[in-house]
């Protein structure tokens, strides 16, 4: 059977991860990672491509597309069976710690034998990485807590959960005194640890950052990092001149920052969290601001959410960044709950918190009444609730728009008959049940789904819940083929919880001139407020006002659904 890209791309990264600790030039390693990220934003099966296409991609070279084929054809790529034979497996993971890099691993491989983590915290508590040059009581400790923080860390953190890190530390902080960067600014489903500018004095911040401390794991006056319950937040200290070129750098993406860093060398420029100086005149620039640092480089700003090196940077040299779409536009939701499935509100009651939100609409779509999914609407309660959102229609204010979240059930057939979609505003179909099925039978059964012609929007399209289920099996590609086909929107469920599709599959079903429905799938109010988490991901997609159904207005949405 074919590889997907994804069992390619990691193939390609790992390769990468074995060459860095092999000691390979930092440039050839960095190609297998930029080649890794490249491979995962394909939609077509690289399979189908030859070697001279591939190469053609960016980030991947002849070298590495030569890998590829060798994969394609023969099953198996011969350099890195020999590198996996050679470099024990446990070593990848070293790298993982904190305060490690490959030159580390490096060492305590062929200095100590050590080729796990429980071997390197053995020799830690055990003191007998002393003799290594630069392995002191301090870094002995370093280790040890960087091993415990790894086995406590359960992946990476959703976004509500980073909001709580960043609470429970900027309470304490002047305001003014910090901005949040790293993956966190660029708007990222899911955010690894949280980095931090100030522009206070590290001499004002550091009590206060230790004051909300679980752990000091390193104090400094440029740079301090500080564990609050399992999560890291490195802060950096900045005076203003230099704010600009230091918010920057640490709002990444580190491929984005390393792109920069090259054009301004063609440019005859050393560019740093710094600033930038001409090497010719040894003139310094320094930014107060990003704009400034980004006009310096002759480029349009760069919204941080398309900071990931996806060639936004061509586009700010070409001047044509595509305007993006903002929480402002948003004027309605279009997949909430009431009572009548699992949710806690009344019809009211959501037609009152549109209001207070300022939406035009709200589409009321529950469950329906299928196997798997507990309270769910069958055919007589939707009628009920169709007649009791007629009622609530009759006060002016936020207008609700009878739909459904109808079950596709595990042959592709939908949970409620056509006899009754039909009488409903918009039709949100999502699955919910048979989540094993096997790739090409859950595509197709999608597939059928969207060949329906009351269905008028995708939910939660992969199924995922972060950190708790993967995604279901299933050929995006094909998916957005029969969206853009059947004139089916898809859902860029805003919940933290899901943020499904991801920015990746909304670029490309976006490209496919495939519209996106940005829906907070609420349950109860607080759940309203989570629209802004999925802005952010159709953001990260390059979408503008256009792309996204619920930025049109009340008719023009009623208009485009027929
Ligand atoms: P995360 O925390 O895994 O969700 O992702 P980020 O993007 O927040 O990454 P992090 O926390 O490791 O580093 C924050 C920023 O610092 C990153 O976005 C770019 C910059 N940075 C980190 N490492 C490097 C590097 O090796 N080279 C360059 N040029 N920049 C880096
Ligand atoms: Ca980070
Ligand atoms: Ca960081
Ligand atoms: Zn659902």
């Amino acid at each position: 059977m074919a590889l997907s890209n994804r069992q390619i791309a990691e193939t390609i990264r790992h390769m990468g991860q074995l060459l860095e600790i092999l000691g390979e030039e930092s440039f050839k390693v960095r190609a297998y990672y930029r080649a890794a990220e490249t491979i995962l934003r394909q939609e077509k099966p690289l399979a189908e491509k030859t070697a001279a296409e591939m190469s053609r991609l960016p980030g991947i070279g002849k070298n590495i597309a030569a890998k590829i084929v060798e994969l394609h054809e023969t099953g198996r790529i011969r350099e890195y069976e020999n590198l996996r034979e050679s470099i024990p497996a446990g070593l990848v993971e070293l790298l993982e710690l904190d305060g490690v890099g490959p030159k580390t691993v490096h060492k305590l491989w062929k200095k100590f034998g050590i080729v796990n983590v429980d071997e390197l915290e053995a020799a830690a508590r055990g003191h007998r990485l002393r003799s290594m040059r630069g392995f002191g009581e301090k870094k002995e400790a370093e280790i040890i807590r960087s091993i415990a923080h790894h086995r406590h860390r359960s992946g990476r953190m959703r976004r509500d959960q980073a909001e709580q890190v960043i609470d429970t530390v900027t309470a304490v902080l002047p305001p003014g005194s910090y901005t949040v960067a790293g993956s966190f600014r660029r708007g990222k489903s899911t955010v690894g640890d949280i980095d931090i500018v100030s522009v206070a004095s590290p001499f004002t911040m550091n009590p206060l950052l230790s004051s909300v401390a679980d752990e000091v794991i390193d104090e400094g006056e440029r740079r301090t990092s500080i564990r609050v319950g399992a999560r890291r937040v490195d802060v950096r200290f900045t005076d203003r001149a230099h704010f600009g070129s230091m918010l920057m750098y640490l709002t990444g993406s580190k491929l984005f920052n390393i792109h920069l860093r090259n054009i301004a060398q063609e440019q005859g420029c050393k560019l740093n969290e710094y600033g930038i100086e001409h090497l010719n005149t040894g003139e310094p620039f320094t930014f107060a601001d990003e704009e400034a640092m980004f006009h310096h480089l002759g480029m349009d700003p760069i919204p941080p959410e398309l900071r990931e090196d996806t060639g936004e940077i061509e586009c700010a040299q070409q001047h044509t960044l595509p305007s993006l779409v903002e929480p402002g536009h948003i004027r309605g939701d279009l997949h909430v709950h009431s009572t009548g499935s699992d949710g806690v509100l009344g019809i009211r009651d959501l037609a009152r918190i549109g209001e207070q939100r300022g939406y035009e609409y709200i589409l009321v779509t529950d469950h329906s009444a299928s196997l798997g999914v507990a309270g769910g609407l069958d055919a007589h309660a939707v009628r009920r609730q169709l007649h009791e959102i007629e009622v609530a229609n009759r006060d002016r204010g936020c207008h609700l728009l009878a739909g459904i979240e109808v079950d596709i059930l595990g042959d592709g057939r939908l949970g409620l008959p056509d006899s009754v979609l039909q009488d409903l505003d918009i039709v949100v179909a999502s699955v919910h049940s048979g989540l094993k099925q096997e790739q090409d039978i859950m595509t197709r059964r999608i597939i059928s789904a969207l060949h329906n012609e009351h269905v008028d929007i995708l939910g939660h399209p992969t199924g995922r819940l972060l950190g708790r289920r993967p995604a279901f099996e299933v050929d995006m590609a094909r998916i957005i083929e029969a969206a853009a086909e059947t004139g089916t929107a898809m859902e860029i469920n805003a919940s933290p919880h899901r943020l499904d599709i991801d920015d990746i599959h909304v670029r490309q079903a976006k490209e496919h001139g495939v519209r996106m429905a940005i829906s907070t799938d609420a349950h109860r109010k607080d759940d309203f407020a989570n629209m802004r988490y999925g802005v952010a991901i159709a953001r990260r997609g390059w979408c503008g006002r256009n792309d996204i159904l619920n930025t049109k207005s009340l008719n023009e949405l009623l208009e485009f659904i027929q």
